[in-house]
């Protein structure tokens, strides 16, 4: 494959940790040595950091592919997120800045949080939900939803978040799925300006009987007329006002079961992906520390991801709690009510560290340095990239616009299923790549495998393998083991396949080339979406691209592109001079045979609610194909765009 990703493999740019970063880099580099001399001794000692009524004695019990970490010890998750730090004397120390779309905002301390979180975990017991018992969480981002997933872990019961764009059968297939008996909403929401309501979603979705849910608890925010089912619908406000406000929280088994969730899926019926309690606590917590090189007495995080999304699980409540971090916390979307909101909210709060999705930065981009620009963003000096892989121009800019040419961006691997991140820098150590996440986490194996599963060597690509278990690793796909092991542990034994392209440099290193079935094979040659989306992104014009590989009789598959221009090309050039200067390009950069055969401008480009360009339903696009399955697509409107241009 080596060279197919030359344009990557051209990628020399090296950039290392600033000096005042660098100052703690002797203890934090010193993680890889202990990791890589006792693994299993290494882990144990990261789960010590955290508080256990029973500590466990036994590290890792590993029946390929079923893991159990910690078995025999005892703790209880919330406890760790939120009275540990009130009992340290934290109480007082913001938890979450909170501000809402229209312009209001919250501040909840360590304290406010865990008076929260004890009088909803009474709630929930008196709305007869026990531990074991599953709860849907269909709320956007609210303190609600952080103190509703607390609640649960607090008296055991098992969450599952549910994305507030979803659609009604969606929400109802994974409350069948789950076997939910509680459903935690809200009247409406603030999204582009207006109230989205999110309760008649819910309503809709359990109107059919044959569900087990029966009770709906219901948070005011939106102040939007909704219909009420006496008997099952529940005021959160009422409930918490009549609430006992002390709760006593039991602890629960290591292997406690803390929360499912369902991956958007490409194809097929979603997953339900099954996390435990104190293995996936330990590496979030971990990973969120030593990645961010987070100091909880003075950073103040923002984690931009969606509450419904995995990173909003692992990157908002459980690892960011677990550290007694102080972050902010954004309800509705970034350009409203102008595009500098995120700058503004950076300003005011001072936020050192950001996390946001290469899709975000695309976004950034598209709309221009001069909204950055209009806020002071020098607090930030640590930036972080997680959901797809990041291209070095979006890396830079990043960098460079957000990050004032000297804060380092860490580009964070992992999955749904892994829990925590897998594959990245650590920002006080490691020179940075752009467009690379680089190394495993001190504590995890990984390689890069052929078909066969042999491990390929330095400067080639293949399969992404994680080679032993990992503390935050998916137990279990929610009632479908074998679907489990066949998904992910058949193709290789006990090396868990990732179905992730990937390439090591000639340091070894790793480069993220996007999910396998991302791959085209375009006469027998295999080539990246990746690489080609970020060979486009690096020309003038380009604001954002989307590549698939459509079926076509002579090669096989033909590289077909989506481009959104910067307004100014889109003013200056006509669409076809524009297509035919970046077919060029691409072959001038890549080669001839990554030409695309066709360049689409378009408006917009088709994105699921957590920043994924659906690939799949590009491809149908382009093969003039009736278009599939659209429920986990953020906005509907941005497809019908695109096909009016390709009329
Ligand atoms: C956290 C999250 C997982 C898939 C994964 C991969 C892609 C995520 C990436 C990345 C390259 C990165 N992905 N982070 N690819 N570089 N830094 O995104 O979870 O929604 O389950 O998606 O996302 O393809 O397999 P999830």
């Amino acid at each position: 494959m080596s060279d197919r990703i030359d344009h990557l493999l051209n990628e020399t740019r090296r950039f290392a940790p600033p000096e005042e970063l660098a100052r703690a880099s002797a203890t934090t580099a010193e993680l890889y040595e202990r990791a890589g001399e006792d693994r299993l001794g290494f882990w144990a000692e990261q789960a010590r950091e955290l508080q256990w009524e029973t500590p466990f004695t036994e590290v890792l019990d590993w029946q390929p592919p079923h893991a159990k970490w910690f078995h025999d010890g005892t703790l209880n998750v919330a406890v760790n997120c939120l009275d540990r730090h009130v009992d340290a004397g934290n109480g007082d120390r913001v938890a979450l800045h909170w501000e809402g779309e229209p312009g209001d905002r919250r501040t909840l301390t360590y304290a406010d949080m865990t008076a929260e979180v004890k009088r909803l975990a009474n709630v929930l017991t008196s709305l007869g939900v026990k531990a074991g018992d599953r709860v849907a969480i269909y709320l956007p981002m609210l303190p609600e939803a952080v103190a509703a997933m607390l609640a649960c872990a607090r008296i055991g019961a098992v969450h599952t978040a549910v994305f507030g764009g979803f659609s009604p059968s969606n929400l109802r297939g994974r409350i069948d799925d789950a076997g939910a008996t509680l459903v935690i909403t809200t009247d409406g929401a603030w999204r582009k300006g207006k109230v989205f309501a999110l309760k008649p979603t819910v309503d809709e979705a359990l109107r059919e009987p044959g569900h087990g849910v029966t009770n709906v608890l219901v948070v005011k925010r939106g102040e939007n007329d909704i219909d009420w089912v006496d008997g099952r619908d529940v005021w959160y406000h009422e409930a918490m006002a009549d609430a006992e406000a002390e709760h006593v929280a039991e602890a629960f088994p290591a292997e406690h079961p803390l929360f499912i969730l369902y991956t958007s899926g490409t194809t097929g019926r979603p997953k339900g992906i099954l996390h435990t309690s104190a293995g996936y606590l330990t590496q979030t917590a971990f990973t969120h520390r030593h990645v961010f090189d987070l100091q909880p007495e003075r950073d103040v995080y923002w984690c931009t991801a969606d509450i419904g999304w995995v990173t909003g699980h692992s990157y908002i409540v459980y690892g960011p709690m677990a550290n007694g971090t102080t972050q902010v916390m954004h309800e509705g979307t970034f350009d409203t009510p102008t595009p500098q909101r995120p700058w503004q909210i950076i300003e005011r709060y001072g936020v050192t560290i950001f996390y946001t999705a290469p899709t975000a930065i695309r976004t950034f981009m598209k709309l221009g340095r001069q909204h950055t620009q209009s806020s002071d963003l020098s607090s930030l000096r640590v930036l972080g990239s997680v959901g797809e892989p990041i291209n070095p121009e979006a890396w830079m800019w990043y960098r460079d616009v957000v990050g004032g040419g000297t804060t380092p961006v860490v580009d964070t691997w992992w999955q749904t299923e892994t829990g925590a991140i897998m594959i990245s820098a650590l920002a006080s150590v490691t020179t940075l790549k752009p467009g690379s996440a680089q190394v495993p986490i001190p504590g995890i194996e990984i390689d890069v495998v052929d078909e066969q599963g042999s491990s390929v060597g330095e400067g080639d690509g293949g399969l992404l393998v994680v080679t032993s278990p990992w503390p935050s690793m998916l137990r279990t796909i929610w009632g479908d083991d074998d679907r489990y092991r066949e998904t992910y542990w058949e193709k290789f034994g006990d090396r868990y396949f990732a179905g992730d392209g990937a390439r090591k440099d000639d340091d070894g290193e790793i480069w993220l080339l996007g999910r396998v079935d991302d791959v085209m094979n375009v006469s027998g040659h295999r080539l990246s979406t990746a690489e080609i989306e970020s060979s486009l992104v690096a020309h003038e014009s380009t604001a954002e691209a989307a590549v698939v590989g459509a079926s076509d009789e002579t090669t096989g598959q033909a590289v077909v592109a989506f481009v959104i221009l910067k307004q100014r090309f889109a003013d200056e050039l006509t669409v076809e001079e524009s297509e035919d200067v970046l077919r060029k390009h691409v072959a001038a950069e890549i080669g001839a045979i990554a030409r695309p055969r066709q360049v689409f401008i378009v408006p917009d480009l088709p994105k699921t609610r957590s920043g994924k360009i659906m690939r799949r339903l590009l491809r149908d696009l382009a093969e003039r194909r009736e278009i599939g399955d659209t429920t986990t697509l953020a906005d509907q409107s941005v497809v019908d765009a695109i096909q009016s241009q390709l009329r």
